[in-house]
């Protein structure tokens, strides 16, 4: 029994050996004179001085919030790329938080009374009033037909549901802003145990608009790399799904090594008339693969038909923008 379990314990690291040879061939350049960064992008190398931000959320002051995430204060900071560009992490804006609608950490979880706490922003006077709900790991900020609507009011952890109100023309244009937001910033990992966090959002509008496969999404920012060449130019955009996303990537055992890749976001990205038609499809991802926190699942049902999106990789995409336009009431 003992040498059969060690012929297949042989076998098994044989066939980890070989796929990882397999995974190493197919990186390009890996380590090579042909490793290319692809074009367009700027990469940073190691960790950024780092402050905590206004957020309000910094503690919970809810002695009976039971939450998988810690609150954890949302911190940024800037690094300085190869290039000699600056890179804020994360890129952030000011602006209005958004309502919550789920926030077991400053509250006491579902918020019953949020249509008398909303207030509405007038995008277009004409248009229809739209109420939308929000969840995203992390972090996202909104806006509609190039007009800035809210942004999430915790930043790292706890995770929370916002709720949103605003009144709009069709064809309308969502602009969403996400950031799987992470506490070394500029190596995409978070925690004492630098842990690959992960990303992805879901949105619900009230015409029956929600996020899904007809959404675009494009990443701005990935980390942690080993080899920032193994980030790949396509035909649908950018596609860092050749990296070792699968495992913690070396770099993690010492961190001031990690890499990242950063890319110029678009000065017109949330406007109506920005061609979006490069960008990559949104990819969707089941529910239980982006989160288990209960301000999702205690209010899954308000998101009805919704589907979490983001890029096609959720560890490594650390910045996606995210756009789709409704030319009316979903049917
Ligand atoms: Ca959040
Ligand atoms: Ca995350």
């Amino acid at each position: 029994m003992r040498q059969l379990t060690i012929a297949i314990s042989a076998v098994l690291v044989m066939g980890a050996l070989a796929s990882l040879h397999v995974a190493r061939a197919q990186t390009p350049g890996a380590g090579g004179p042909a490793a290319q960064i692809i074009p367009g992008a700027s990469v940073t190398t190691g960790i950024a001085p780092s402050r905590a931000i206004g957020h309000p959320t910094v503690a919970c002051s809810n002695p009976k919030r039971q939450v998988n995430a810690m609150a954890m204060p949302a911190y940024a900071g800037t690094v300085t790329s190869s290039d000699g560009k600056t890179w804020a992490i994360p890129m952030t804006e000011e602006g209005p938080f958004a309502l919550d609608y789920f926030n077991d950490c400053n509250g006491t979880g579902e918020n019953t009374g949020y249509a008398s706490q909303l207030q509405t922003v007038i995008i277009d006077k004409d248009g229809v009033e739209i109420t939308g709900f929000i969840h995203a790991d992390n972090y996202f900020e909104l806006w509609v037909n190039g007009r800035f609507v809210a942004r999430d009011s915790i930043g790292m952890t706890p995770f929370n549901t916002a709720v949103v109100r605003f009144r709009a023309r069709y064809p309308m244009t969502y602009a969403l802003k996400a950031i799987d937001w992470e506490t070394h910033q500029g190596i995409g990992l978070e925690y004492n145990t630098y842990n690959v966090g992960d990303g992805g959002f879901i949105g619900y509008f009230s015409d029956g608009n929600r996020t899904g496969p007809d959404w675009r999404a494009e990443t701005f920012y990935i980390a942690p790399l080993d080899d920032p060449s193994c980030v790949r130019a396509t035909a649908a955009g950018r596609d860092s799904t050749f990296c070792s996303q699968a495992v913690r990537p070396a770099c993690a055992q010492k961190p001031e090594t990690c890499n990242a890749l950063h890319f110029p976001v678009p000065g017109d990205w949330r406007t109506p008339a920005f061609n979006d038609s490069r960008w990559p499809m949104a990819t969707t991802w089941p529910p239980a693969v982006v989160t288990d926190d209960q301000s999702y699942t205690r209010v899954a049902q308000i998101f009805r038909n919704a589907e979490f999106i983001w890029t096609k990789n959720l560890k490594l995409d650390n910045l996606v923008l995210a756009r789709y336009t409704a030319k009316g009431p979903a049917k």
